[in-house]
């Protein structure tokens, strides 16, 4: 990848960053003039709490998007950079909506991103940090994020009980909320359980984001890092 990209993406092999580089790469394949470069942050180093860094995500986390095309505007918090690309670069809505026309659709859209954002990767994102990373084993904390997260796969369960995607009319449409979620799904089996046998409508979906090559692809990039997910 080149350095003359108009979007970069500081980023690491973490879900917060995969949503992001799964958004980019369904974009890249369905419109030939995206593309983006992805600079890999080491936070197993600590890079994200450089000077350098905080100037651009003073949160000190991946992953921040500068938009090189746009007067170097930077984009900080997960979700909000999937909302970016898709108001700016997702010309004809492919995996968004209309706010005024589908009014309805995009808040639907909206409603499953703040519930990931706030929900799904929070405590999601607690249980790496109580199995793996802690240097003392609290069951407590360990049981706590697991079912919960266990418990808002469940609420998702219920909205793909008749439907493909979590947004869009009829049964749905392939949208920046399903990416959203999906890079937390696919984390499954470090986190809540070997295989998603307990919830059959979140499984069905999760392999059909497994079969698109665009998100397969994103959810490898960076391809190295000492995160090994
Ligand atoms: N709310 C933020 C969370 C980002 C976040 O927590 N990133 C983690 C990796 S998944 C990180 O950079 N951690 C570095 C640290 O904790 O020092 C977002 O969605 O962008």
């Amino acid at each position: 990848m080149s350095s003359n990209m108009p979007l970069k993406l500081y980023t690491a092999r973490t879900p917060s960053g995969f949503k992001v580089t799964i958004m980019l790469e369904e974009l890249k394949a369905a419109y030939p003039e995206v593309d983006y470069e992805a600079i890999s942050i080491d936070i197993s180093r600590n890079e994200q709490k450089q000077d350098w860094y905080l100037k651009l995500n003073p949160n000190a986390v991946i992953p921040t998007l500068v938009d090189c095309s746009r007067e170097d505007f930077i984009v900080t918090e997960s979700s909000a950079i999937l909302l970016y690309l898709v108001q700016h670069y997702d010309r004809e809505m492919k995996f968004t909506f209309d706010p005024v026309t589908e009014a309805d659709d995009y808040s639907e859209m909206l409603q499953w991103i703040f519930f990931v954002h706030g929900g799904v990767g929070p405590m999601e994102g607690q249980i790496f940090f109580f199995k793996y990373l802690s240097p003392e084993k609290i069951p407590y904390a360990i049981d706590r994020y697991v079912n919960e997260t266990k418990r808002l796969y469940s609420v998702v369960e219920i909205r793909l009980k008749d439907r493909d995607w979590l947004a869009g009319p009829g049964r749905g449409k392939f949208s920046v909320a399903d990416c959203n979620l999906w890079a937390w799904v696919r984390m499954h089996g470090l986190t809540v359980a070997q295989t998603l046998d307990e919830w059959p409508a979140l499984k069905a979906w999760s392999e059909c984001i497994l079969a698109r090559p665009a998100a397969l692809a994103g959810a490898n990039i960076p391809p190295e890092g000492n995160l090994k997910y």
